[in-house]
């Protein structure tokens, strides 16, 4: 197994990838545009509390025809991600690649297996506590250890090649006979505390603390299990709902994945987990009301928008955070739409809503006067009276039927015609603020004038 393609550089893609690649040359990475970009200019970067921190500068693209063609790929990206994934690395697999997958979720060595056929398939599972500080830099806190298995539990000269892999790059590695087991004992994990941190947002320590919630893990491991059993023929331990609870010791003062994907406001992988859980249960006639019942807890919770999808936060002084996304705003009344804001403003061209058509969405506290638009890297802000954000206010969302340009102060632009101050025109607005009286505002002293 020479070349090795990782695909992702998130938590998990990032921490072992970046450990593989340290002394080995042969590891590449396969990445989104985003993250690629990054990672190209300044490398993949781990910052370890716990061990040692580093930056490395392996080849990656966005394209695997780009890279050398892999005898091993390590997939490490979100479970939701594995279709897309699927479809990119299916030309690039020479007749005996080896994909492994580190991902959670009880369902992907068999999506794989079905894909690409059971040789090529080897589980894995991964405990580890990082995150994604921005793309190419993972914080590591907790753990880094993974566990493999071939799906029918034979040791493998594979299997031993991969250990090798691992143990050079010193990262603990396991091999087990039985990886449906350990996979689904971490299922058992995921499923309570992934969406218990989210619902309490707090750490696992505080799901753990709270008396009556004891009995509600045990509940929701016990639902795991039987369908565990029901579904996939894996027996797990009778004693399941303790040892859940005896591994999140030493993990008490960490958050979950998904309570870091939803305050990053990407997507969870809560279909993956509880969702499906409750899927197969009732497939199978298990039933599971508290796996049901957090899954609609958490779908409810979460802002629906997928994580590349540009938003509007509108905050502070009202009654609840709200987001507009380019299609929110073009579904605005119809009597606020601007479909062409160069009638207005001569030197501009979009498609913008007045922001009369915001206001009349946001249920304001009493007493509010101001609002604040701050650009997304909280750089710039200003600050206008309700009224005159009310009169002139336009907010371009749209140009050419796409988003509105980045270069032209997109993806949401305010632009304000007849207050007579360009200044107030903010650009990239991230946050839209609410208050009571002045907030905020770092427009320059002297009002440029309006017209040029
Ligand atoms: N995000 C952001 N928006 C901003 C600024 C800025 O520095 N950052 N400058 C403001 C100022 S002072 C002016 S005069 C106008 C300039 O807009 P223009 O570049 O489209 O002429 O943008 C305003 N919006
Ligand atoms: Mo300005």
């Amino acid at each position: 197994m020479k070349e090795i393609m990782m695909v992702g550089a998130g938590s998990v893609g990032g921490y072992f990838g970046a450990h593989l690649a340290r002394n080995n040359s042969h590891v590449s990475f396969l990445l989104r545009p985003k993250t690629q970009a990054a990672v190209a200019k300044n490398g993949l970067t781990i910052r370890s509390a716990i061990g040692e921190s580093f930056t490395v500068r392996p080849p990656s693209a966005s394209n695997p025809q780009d890279l050398p063609q892999p005898d091993l790929i390590i997939l490490g990206v979100k479970a939701y991600d594995l279709n897309e994934v699927m479809d990119q690395i299916e030309p690039v697999l020479k007749p005996d690649t080896t994909i492994l997958t580190l991902q959670n979720g009880v369902t992907i060595e068999d999506t794989l297996k079905m894909r690409f056929g059971r040789e090529r398939v080897v589980g894995g599972v991964a405990i580890i506590y990082s995150k994604i500080v921005e793309p190419g830099v993972i914080d590591h806190y907790k753990k880094g250890m993974v566990t493999i298995g071939e799906l029918m539990g034979l040791e493998t000269p594979r299997l031993l090649e991969i250990k090798d892999l691992f143990k050079e790059a010193g990262i603990p590695c396991f091999i087990t006979e039985d990886i449906r087991k350990a996979k689904w004992e971490k299922m058992c994990w995921n499923c309570v505390f992934n969406p218990l941190t989210v619902l309490l947002n707090d750490h696992v320590a505080k799901a753990l603390d709270v008396p009556e919630l004891k009995p509600v893990i045990a509940t929701i491991v016990r639902e795991v299990s039987a369908v565990a059993m029901a579904a996939h023929r894996v027996p797990l331990d009778g004693e399941m709902p303790e040892k859940v609870v005896k591994w999140s010791q030493e993990l008490r003062d960490i958050h979950t994945s998904m309570y870091d994907d939803w305050k990053a406001g990407r997507p969870t992988e809560i279909d993956e987990l509880n969702g499906y859980i409750v899927k197969r249960g009732q497939e199978f006639g298990v039933p599971t009301p508290m796996n049901e019942m957090l899954t609609a807890l958490i779908k409810g919770l979460l802002p629906q928008e997928s994580s590349d999808e540009p938003v509007v936060v509108v905050e502070g002084a009202v009654q609840q955070t709200l987001r507009f996304s380019r299609k929110h705003l073009s579904q605005l009344a119809l009597e606020y739409q601007i479909s062409d804001v160069g009638r207005v403003m001569p030197n501009m061209r979009g498609t913008g809503v007045k922001f009369q058509g915001i206001l009349d969405v946001v249920t304001l506290q009493p007493g509010v006067d101001h609002v604040t638009f701050n650009s997304q890297d909280g750089k710039y802000s200003a600050c206008v009276t309700l009224e005159q954000a009310r009169k002139f206010g336009i907010f371009l969302y749209e140009q050419d039927g796409g988003d509105f340009p980045f270069e032209r102060g997109g993806p949401f632009r305010l632009v304000t015609p007849g207050l007579g101050d360009l200044c107030a025109n903010v650009k990239q607005v991230g946050r839209i603020v609410f208050s009571q009286g002045l907030a905020q505002d770092t427009r320059p002293p002297e009002a440029c004038a309006e017209e040029r």
